[in-house]
């Protein structure tokens, strides 16, 4: 028998829609079976003011790390089901407007890949301090595309942003 390879993966969770912490807490639960998918780092959830498409409610926003034996192909396949299964309906949603839960993939080891559907590290990654400020937190010492988080994170703006205190 061969062994599955392990590979570490950073995911960022957001949502405006609903009980953004709880449906964001379940979504982590239902995301990291312990099998497949294991936890290693879970950020502080943050207030964070809309980015992109303005006029929107504000955000929750957390970053996780795992350990997987899934692929990457495999591994949006499960967040997107999760996005699902906690009624994200991307057929009547406009692009960065609200939504209930989005899983981004952020990184996936070291791959760095380029294809339809799937883009690693996350292409929008550098302009986001709503990511940026959550994953420092687990990864500051980590280098993404060359770059250490830390420093990214200095060069944007995070004014607006709240790191909020454990609910339990
Ligand atoms: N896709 C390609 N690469 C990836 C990857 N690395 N991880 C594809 C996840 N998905 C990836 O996804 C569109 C397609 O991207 C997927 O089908 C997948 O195959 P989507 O979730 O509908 O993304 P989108 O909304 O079009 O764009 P994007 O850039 O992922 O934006 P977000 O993050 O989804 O935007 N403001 C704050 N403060 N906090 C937020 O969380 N979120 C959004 C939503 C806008 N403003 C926000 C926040
Ligand atoms: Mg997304």
């Amino acid at each position: 028998m061969t062994e599955a390879r392990l590979a570490q993966a950073y995911l960022a969770f957001g949502g405006n829609v609903g009980n953004s912490r709880a449906i964001l807490d379940r979504a982590v639960e239902l995301l990291c079976d312990g099998t497949d998918i294991r936890l290693t780092a879970r950020s502080s959830e943050y207030f964070t003011p809309p980015w992109g498409f303005k006029y929107q409610p504000p955000f929750i926003n957390l970053c996780i790390a795992v350990d997987t034996t899934l692929t990457p192909r495999e591994l949006l396949a499960r967040a997107q089901a999760v996005e699902l299964t906690l009624g994200r309906d991307r057929d009547h949603e406009k692009r960065w407007g609200p939504r209930t839960c989005d899983i981004d993939i952020i990184t996936y080891g070291d791959l760095a890949i380029d294809e339809p559907g799937l883009i690693l590290p996350h292409p929008r990654l550098f302009e986001r301090a709503f990511v940026l400020l959550p994953l420092a937190e687990i990864a500051g010492e980590r280098k993404i595309a060359g770059q250490n988080l830390r420093d990214a994170l200095a060069k944007v703006d995070t004014g607006g942003i709240e790191r909020l205190a454990p609910l339990r």
